[in-house]
């Protein structure tokens, strides 16, 4: 037989209205992402691939968490981090590619790398393996280990090799950018942390009372705000440059 529970949103779960408008969302962003290419000069084209592959990779992993949650009403814990692993080290490969033209080597984008995967073992650990009802002392300590990756990336971001290629890259347009995209570090990403201490055991949790529902509804958000905003930065950086490289070319 056919679970209809599965097919229809209810209409009172917003968590289910998220898993199913985020889809739609990565979805939509892909394509434009993907068909923009054609009208930006050959140099932004890579970075114009990564941003479409970054949403459309979300955009399949959220077709399965949407049934998985329906199915289930729980968390699809595994899904998820399993969409962050692979699209959260593609949005380092952004910043990687944006301040190349400035000298970024390879170690800088592995660095990134490595940090943000980092950040999403010990968060993965801190999610699944939580004891049954809730320890707080475990979401503590793998929250603190994640966050000391997460850190990392914001600090290259503002501060550290990232920020200072930015500045060396003589373009402010690219300087701009790498500068909006720091702030989505900063802002966008910190709602995931807030939506982990939701979690039973979490800080939230135990002071609020906000539970396991919201975390889906803290990330549907923030992974809509992030990996769409993201691409959208680098979009517009891309067509602005294309247009300004075309006018130097007339002149
Ligand atoms: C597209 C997905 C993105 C940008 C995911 C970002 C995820 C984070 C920044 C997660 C951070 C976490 C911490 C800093 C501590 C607690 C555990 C995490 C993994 C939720």
């Amino acid at each position: 037989m056919i679970n209809l529970e599965i097919l229809a949103i209810p209409k009172d779960d917003p968590v289910a209205f998220t898993f199913f408008t985020g889809y739609m969302a990565m979805m939509a962003a892909s394509i434009f992402f993907f068909f923009e290419r054609s009208r930006v000069s050959d140099k932004w084209k890579l970075s114009l691939l990564v941003s479409a592959l970054i949403t459309f990779i979300a955009a399949v992993h959220y077709y399965y968490m949407r049934d998985y949650y329906l199915a289930t009403g729980e968390n699809p814990t595994a899904l998820r981090y399993i969409d962050w692993t692979l699209t959260v080290p593609l949005m380092c490969v952004e910043f990687y590619l944006l301040t190349k033209a400035a000298g970024a080597s390879k170690s800088l984008m592995w660095k990134l790398i490595i940090a943000s995967v980092w950040m999403l073992v010990f968060g993965y650990i801190g999610e699944a393996f939580n004891p049954e009802g809730g320890s707080t002392m475990h979401s503590v300590i793998y929250g603190f280990l994640s966050t000391l990756g997460y850190i990392y990336v914001l600090y290259s971001a503002w501060m550290g090799e990232v920020a200072k290629l930015a500045d060396s890259s003589n373009n402010p347009a690219i300087k701009k950018s790498v500068r909006i995209l720091a702030w989505f570090v900063l802002v966008g990403w910190a709602i995931y942390p807030i939506g982990y201490m939701c979690m039973p055991g979490g800080w939230l949790n135990i002071s609020l009372g906000w539970n396991s529902s919201n975390v889906d509804l803290f990330y549907n958000i923030a992974d809509a705000i992030n990996k769409i905003g993201f691409g959208l930065v680098v979009y517009s950086l891309a067509i602005g440059q294309t247009h300004s490289d075309k006018n130097l070319q007339t002149a």
